[in-house]
């Protein structure tokens, strides 16, 4: 029989990866996310997907909206990505990334436990939460130490998560990813930020953009890799968390001097710390400048997971590394954006 999936965050990057992937596995797919005046579905039509799934409004802030889908559907498996996902953004909206990222998914979790324990659920757990880390690498066993209202309210739903698992014998997982991107990433995020700026210098519409900390160190991953690794700790005898990663790190810098690779001119770094520039070396012109509205009030330096047990347990492993990752978005970015 087909299994149908809720997706919540279906406009979001993961959503649409996941249901694309979903799909080929012939699950049916209900999509959710609050209503929008904007236009949020263009990731499930580059995906080419938009017409074989059924979209519903479910705003993860109201719980009458929730137990109205749950009522109209029979679902199998819950795929929780609804978020304020932007860590940055969380420093200036606290109350309301607290209201969405945690309590959304409790939300989630009392319907399940009030209407069918029977549901299977996957929480969208993040590496946020090692924050200031205290283990080199991080795996399941690490301590938390977050490091934004963001990463807060993620171990929030990490642990209300892993509370409904063991009070109510839900199968009800969380995946603790690591960052993962695509040329479907949202362009406030800093990979695809660089991307596209980049890819606007090389057609002419911009002269340069700002960062902040070039410094950080990210394991990133492409998030085509990462719904399949999703899936796939749904698929297990017992629930349990998983952390989600490919296991090498990178500076933002180290992610800049891949993605030029890419552009038509020279470029080269001068200067140091909040003075240093990008340069195009063809005409001597800033395409990257240091602006410290882009750095955080507290940062997460250095992320790299281990992610050994979910390699052992489900033969995952990611198809994509890091030069490959650059390689995707930076060509997306070059064709999106060409004259
Ligand atoms: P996106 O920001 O691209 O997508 C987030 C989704 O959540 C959007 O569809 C958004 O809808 C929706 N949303 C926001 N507020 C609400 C609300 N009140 N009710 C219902 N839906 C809402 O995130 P990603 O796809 O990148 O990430 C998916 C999940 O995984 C998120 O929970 C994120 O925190 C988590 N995560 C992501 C990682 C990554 O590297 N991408 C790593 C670790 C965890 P709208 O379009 O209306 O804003
Ligand atoms: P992150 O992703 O905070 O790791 O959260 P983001 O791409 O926003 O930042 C990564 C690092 O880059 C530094 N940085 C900048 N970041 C942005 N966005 N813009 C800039 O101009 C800039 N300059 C430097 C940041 O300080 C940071 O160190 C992502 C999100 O997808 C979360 O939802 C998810 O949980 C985590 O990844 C894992």
């Amino acid at each position: 029989m087909k299994k149908t999936a809720l997706i919540t965050g279906i406009s979001g990057q993961d959503g649409a990866y996941l249901a694309k992937f979903l799909l080929k596995k012939n699950y049916n797919i209900i999509g959710t996310d609050r209503r929008s005046s904007r236009d949020d579905k263009w990731r499930l039509r580059y995906l080419q997907i938009e017409n074989h799934l059924v979209i519903e409004d479910m705003d993860l802030l109201d719980i009458t909206q929730i137990i109205r889908i749950f009522e109209k559907y029979k679902i199998n498996e819950v795929y929780n990505l609804g978020a304020q996902s932007f860590v940055a953004s969380s420093f200036n909206n606290p109350i309301s990334t607290t209201d969405v990222t945690a309590l959304g998914c409790l939300r989630l979790l009392e319907v399940i436990r009030n209407k069918n324990k029977k549901i299977k659920f996957y929480q969208a757990s993040s590496s946020e939460m090692y924050g200031d880390v205290l283990k080199i690498p991080q795996d399941e066993k690490t301590p938390f130490n977050p490091r934004s209202p963001y990463a807060v309210s993620k171990l929030y739903s990490h642990f209300i998560t892993k509370n409904y698992r063991e009070a109510y014998n839900i199968y009800a997982v969380s995946g603790i990813c690591f960052n993962h991107e695509s040329p479907l990433r949202g362009e406030e995020f800093i990979t695809r930020k660089i991307t596209s700026n980049l890819a606007k210098i090389e057609n002419g519409s911009v002269d340069f953009f700002e960062l902040g900390n070039l410094e950080s160190r990210r394991d990133w991953g492409y998030a085509g890799d990462f719904v399949e690794a999703m899936w796939k700790t749904l698929q297990q005898k017992k629930p349990e968390d998983y952390v989600i990663s490919t296991g090498k790190s990178y500076s933002v810098k180290e992610f800049i001097d891949e993605a030029v690779k890419y552009l038509s001119f020279p470029v080269q770094w001068y200067g140091e710390g909040i003075r240093r520039v990008l340069i195009n070396k063809k005409n001597n012109k800033i395409i990257i400048k240091i602006n410290k509205k882009y750095f955080r009030p507290t940062e997460v330096d250095l992320l790299i997971g281990n992610s050994n047990k979910l390699r052992k347990k489900t033969k995952w492993k990611p198809k994509i590394n890091f030069k490959e990752l650059v390689k995707i978005m930076m060509l997306s970015d070059l064709k999106k954006f060409k004259n």
